[in-house]
């Protein structure tokens, strides 16, 4: 097995692949027959689909949206939305250049679709409400779609967000590479908040105030839908051998939570970013996290080690009323055993150049005040979703394929994760001065009072919602569409 991934590699570098898609390192039909494919590892932490396929290259499944009631807290269940009556919905695990169809079917009150979040997919099969009519209650709809990149990403509702959302309607996708290393295991965790009330259920959606300004933050915190906080919080627990190399994909399933996220008791390498593999995996204490966003760590267990805790270091403020972080254990894995792994063997990975002069410089200003009594959030100073059922403004066309550099601006306290559907980008500046921030991104968390500069290639054509993904914001201005360009002689399917 060692011998034969390392020859697909060097095929796939002889080919000349991994320059346009960056993250992965052939797409499909690289002229491997599928049945000598390795079988994809099993995925800790999440329930997947039942897959109704039997074709090894495609992954069909139903899916069903619906009330839920879920026990979080001792006592009375919480009443939820949920996809297949798992909170969070099931596992989509597939391989890169895998074809995808979901039968979804809304069993809601209410209108809904389904967002793939990071699948550059084409705009039909994306979940965006201004491309899709939405689906009415009793009504169906099915996606089909190639997944070209690997990495981590997630689905969610993409309507009536504030509230589908905070009640449960999202789940995680896995697209393995196509050559992918092996480790010991690979693990899942979805991290979440929610706000508890009485008798444990969501609390009452407010109109104005702190939600509002800054985005709903839960008091009750989850990974793979456990409550992990509180009196009756639990870590989520396993356990992991001496010796072993894991990966651990972690998606930020928070509407508006941003928070440190470290892993101690293990040497740690973050491997990946929200597009897929990193061309360097890199040492790092901890990273941030801001909604949406997904890493992919590399973790071996210390030799001395008895445990190995990843934990989120979450703002509080102190007595002093200083903000200060406090780490809340959010899985917990007792060293037991002993294995000897062998050494992950990463593809080759090239991303888009940034090193480059842009062929044109934007500026996006996130904005939001009052406007006749009314909260509104702007992208230059245009309040860009005005409703279901309406046009969202088109803030920019781009050219295919040629590198546009975006300073986002939030000229006002509260941060905003800014996410584009169906592109990636890089994090190339924040203040005007260059960062390290490594690896492709859908999702990038523009602090408060603060500006971020991506670079991207748009190499996606078609037309793509660009929006806060805190809901309050999204739904209440902060949200509008990009197109991209067709390249002369591509035909859209
Ligand atoms: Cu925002």
């Amino acid at each position: 097995m060692r011998m034969y991934l390392f020859l697909l590699l060097l095929t796939g570098v002889l080919s000349g692949c991994g320059n346009d898609d960056a993250a992965t390192t052939t797409a499909a039909g690289g002229g491997v027959p599928p049945e000598v494919l390795p079988p994809l590892p099993p995925i800790e932490g999440l329930t997947p689909f039942v897959d109704l396929n039997l074709d090894p290259r495609i992954v069909e499944v139903d899916l069903v949206a619906r009330k839920n009631q879920v026990a979080l807290r001792p006592g009375i269940a919480t009443r939820l939305l949920n996809y297949n009556d798992q909170f969070p919905g099931p596992l989509l695990h597939a391989r890169v250049g895998d074809r995808v169809i979901v039968h979804f079917k809304n069993e809601l009150d209410e209108s809904t679709v389904v967002h793939w979040h990071g699948l550059r997919i084409s705009d039909a099969m994306d979940g965006s409400p201004m491309i899709q009519a939405p689906v009415e209650p009793g009504a169906s709809f099915t996606y089909d779609f190639i997944v070209p990149d690997a990495g981590t990403y997630w689905y969610h509702t993409h309507l009536h967000q504030i509230e589908q959302f905070e009640r449960g309607l999202y789940g995680a996708i896995v697209v393995h590479e196509r050559e992918f290393p092996t480790f010991s295991a690979e693990r899942l965790f979805v991290a979440d908040d929610i706000r508890l009330g009485a008798n444990n259920q969501v609390s009452a959606f407010q109109e104005s105030g702190p939600d509002i300004g800054a985005g709903r933050v839960g008091n009750t915190l989850l990974v793979n839908g456990n409550v992990v906080n509180g009196e009756t919080g639990q870590p989520f627990t396993f356990s992991i051998p001496r010796g072993a190399i894991e990966r651990w994909r972690f998606v930020q399933a928070t509407n508006a939570l941003a928070h440190g996220l470290r892993i101690r008791g293990a040497d740690v390498r973050v491997i990946a970013t929200d597009g897929g593999l990193l061309p360097q995996p890199f040492t790092l204490e901890r990273v941030d996290i801001a909604p949406g966003q997904r890493y992919d760590f590399e973790v071996r267990p210390h030799a001395d080690a008895t445990e190995v805790v990843l934990e989120a270091l979450i703002q509080v403020l102190d007595e002093n009323n200083q903000v200060v972080e406090q780490p809340i254990a959010y899985a917990r894995a007792t060293v037991e055993g002993e294995v000897k792994a062998e050494e992950p063997i990463y593809p080759l990975v090239e991303l888009p150049r940034v090193d480059v002069e842009p062929a044109e410089t934007l500026q996006w200003k996130l904005s939001g005040g009052v406007v006749d009594n009314e909260v509104q959030f702007t992208i230059n100073g245009v309040p860009a979703y005005v409703g279901e059922g309406h046009e969202h403004v088109l803030l920019h066309t781009f050219k295919p394929n040629v590198p546009v550099a975006i300073t986002l601006t939030s000229n006002v306290s509260p941060a905003h994760p800014f996410h584009i559907h169906g592109q990636f980008f890089q994090v190339v500046a924040r203040g005007g001065a260059p960062v390290f921030e490594p690896g492709l991104r859908d999702t990038v968390h523009v602090r408060g009072n603060e500006s971020a500069t991506i670079l991207s290639y748009f190499e996606n054509p078609g037309r793509w919602m660009v929006h806060c993904h805190i809901s309050e914001h999204s739904e209440k201005g902060m949200m509008a569409d990009i197109q991209v360009d067709a390249p002369v002689g591509h035909h859209q399917h």
